[in-house]
């Protein structure tokens, strides 16, 4: 579904549902992440797109709560805005409920009002559908009360969301992307200096491919809390403020100071911080064999080092890696937190049709489960569509 005919089936179930057009649209992207994984937290360097898969909402003025409609799940959430904000049910408010308090800390009144919500963004494949909803929630209150923010300010507020409403020790990465995505390109993020630079993707002989695994393994909340505080430990050990300042060279240097185990995090952390801005440069030159190697080696390191894949992501990889070059195929890899989701593959734009049908092919037949396959040119961040 394009975003138009997204929002106008929204903007329909609105009208379904509350008899009245809506007055308001918005939408934000979920993304994939092209390379720089688990190093947003580490002060690193990250290389996401938006895809074309959205949060979109349709509103209007309302007559006492903040009420959302989720128009897929026929489920409605009714938040008291009448004074601050606080965790409720059902449990997908939080994320909305985390923005309107986000809101309200910065002194904006949040009004009254009616909601319908609908996310193409598929849930827990690890493309940032809780990021695109709170983005999209922000979004809405903006257009709404007519007081924007500035898009770090932005970011940075739906992060906290996700913090404090959602639990989630969250990077800036999801957040940053689904506000600054721009069409036809991918965000370079440094995750210290929050500074971005966009780089253009625009070269029509390539595209990036979202393969969902299909799976999520439990385990991946409680594991990112603890990979956070092996980096953690892996930079005062170093004695360095954050990962971002270390060397491969110091990390050898002082290998026997640590475990073996936090000693291959920070290998991880190191190594992807250098892929990601060489990637970068390769995406600057069209170098589309360099950035097809760079994402294997992450891929390996997230596998080996970082051990945050699991044996569907890494089955995925080792289908792509034997159709191989002369197959369209350059790299693969895992995109995201980790434990299921997706894996993200660089193909030769005429032999997409091809691949995905080799690799669900082939997956199936590996795990006898279906993956779901698209590909996504890089969309644009947060926009109001109506309003
Ligand atoms: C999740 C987090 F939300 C991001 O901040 C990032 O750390 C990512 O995992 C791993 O790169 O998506």
């Amino acid at each position: 579904m394009t975003l138009n005919e997204l929002s106008g089936h929204v903007a329909a179930e609105f009208q379904k549902h509350f008899g009245r057009p809506p007055r308001w649209i918005v939408a934000a992207p979920g993304r994939v992440n092209v390379i720089g994984e688990h190093t947003d937290y580490n002060d690193g360097f990250v290389l996401p797109m938006a895809i074309e898969r959205y949060a979109v909402m349709a509103a209007d003025s309302g007559s006492s709560s903040f009420t959302v409609y989720d128009t897929h799940f026929k489920e409605s959430a009714t938040i008291d805005v009448s004074g601050p904000v606080t965790k409720g049910q059902p449990k997908w408010s939080n994320y909305i409920r985390g923005v309107l308090a986000g809101f309200q800390d910065r002194g904006v009144k949040i009004p009254a009002l009616d909601v319908a919500f609908m996310s193409t963004v598929p849930l827990g494949g690890g493309l940032s559908s809780s990021a695109a909803l709170e983005v999209c929630t922000a979004t809405l209150v903006e257009a709404a009360t007519g007081q924007t923010i500035d898009p770090v300010e932005k970011a940075l507020l739906a992060q906290k969301a996700e913090h404090d409403f959602a639990g989630v020790p969250c990077g800036i990465m999801d957040q940053f992307i689904s506000t600054m995505g721009r069409e036809g390109h991918l965000l370079l993020l440094d995750c210290r200096s929050r500074k971005t630079e966009l780089v253009p993707m625009r070269d029509p002989s390539v595209e990036l491919l979202v393969v969902n695994t299909n799976v999520k393994h439990e385990l991946g909340s409680g594991e990112y809390a603890k990979r956070r505080a092996e980096c953690e430990q892996a930079a005062s050990i170093l004695g360095v403020k954050s990962l971002r300042d270390a060397t491969a060279g110091q990390l050898e240097k002082a290998k026997g100071k640590m475990s073996e185990v936090v000693y291959r995090r920070a290998r991880h952390v190191i190594g992807e911080i250098e892929r990601t801005t060489h990637a970068a440069e390769g995406i600057r030159n069209s170098n589309w064999p360099a950035v097809g190697q760079l994402m294997y080696a992450s891929h390996y390191a997230l596998r080996d080092d970082y051990e945050v894949s699991c044996q569907e992501l890494d089955t995925v990889v080792e289908i792509a890696e034997s159709i191989g070059v002369n197959g369209g195929v350059y790299g693969c890899r895992m995109t995201g937190g980790g434990f299921g989701g997706c894996c993200v593959a660089l193909v030769k734009a005429g032999a997409v049709d091809a691949i995905s049908k080799k690799i669900a092919a082939e997956y199936k037949k590996k795990t006898n489960i279906e993956a779901a396959i698209f590909g996504s040119r890089p969309a644009s961040g947060a926009t109001i569509i109506k309003g």
